[in-house]
């Protein structure tokens, strides 16, 4: 039994495992892939108004006063961000579209904090970091390709229309990655780690993609 199976042992919900059968049977493949140029939804999406919220059962509450973001690893620079030391770096804005595994995507989100290429130049990755892993109070992890954390329209968003992230959607910060899945988008962010090699994370150890773009449908594994 992996540490992750022990410790979230207690919130394998019907959910959860519903997912991972969806995983195991290509639910919602549509077996397109490309992207003609006119279109906005990726193969097999459909566009909601509302901004649904999944998580793993749990919606830790953090407060902002406590909260820390450590990035470590295979960098130069390792920090210990604090909300202030968070709140102190360049803040920019961004503009991009949601779109979940489980078929919904939701257009013109507007974003505001500090952008992961900014993080790059403070924490300076050795030459031998190929990979991220992201590390959330949930318990949740996900794993990202250097170069796709470091696109530029990746950002580590404390704000969701001009307003605070609510703890659902996973404030005080939590990471977008607007060209893959959103379950690459990890919410209530407490770690960076930069590694050299790959491993999976919460979801790509249950059956889905390892990269998860959505314009080639990468949905599972399989
Ligand atoms: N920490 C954490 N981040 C997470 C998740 C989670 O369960 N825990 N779920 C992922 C999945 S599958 C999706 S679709 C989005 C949902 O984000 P939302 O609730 O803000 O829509 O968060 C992603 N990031
Ligand atoms: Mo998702």
């Amino acid at each position: 039994m992996s540490k992750d199976d022990s410790l979230w042992g207690s919130i394998r919900t019907k959910l959860i495992d519903r997912k991972q059968e969806w995983a195991k049977e290509g639910r919602l493949l549509t077996g397109q892939r490309g992207t003609p140029l006119s279109q906005r939804l990726p193969p097999g999406q459909h566009e909601v108004k509302n901004w649904p919220v999944l998580d793993l059962g749990l919606k830790p509450r953090l407060n902002a006063d406590t909260w820390q973001l450590q990035i470590d690893g295979l960098v130069n620079a390792p920090q210990t961000l604090t909300w202030e030391s968070f709140a102190a770096q360049p803040q920019q804005k961004f503009l991009s579209d949601i779109h979940c595994v489980t078929a919904w995507s939701r257009f013109d989100n507007h974003w505001e904090g500090v952008s992961a290429r900014h993080l790059l130049d403070l924490v300076q990755p050795l030459p031998q970091a190929r990979h991220v892993m992201l590390y959330s109070a949930d318990g949740y992890t996900t794993n990202l390709r250097l170069d796709h954390f470091g696109a530029k329209d990746v950002v580590l968003a404390h704000s969701w229309e001009g307003e605070p992230l609510t703890p659902e959607h996973g404030g005080p910060v939590r990471l977008v990655v607007p060209k893959y899945y959103f379950w690459k988008s990890a919410k209530w962010l407490t770690r960076i780690e930069f590694c050299a090699d790959d491993k999976p994370g919460y979801w790509e150890n249950r059956g889905y993609h390892n990269e998860g773009d959505p314009w080639e449908e990468e949905r599972y594994d399989r």
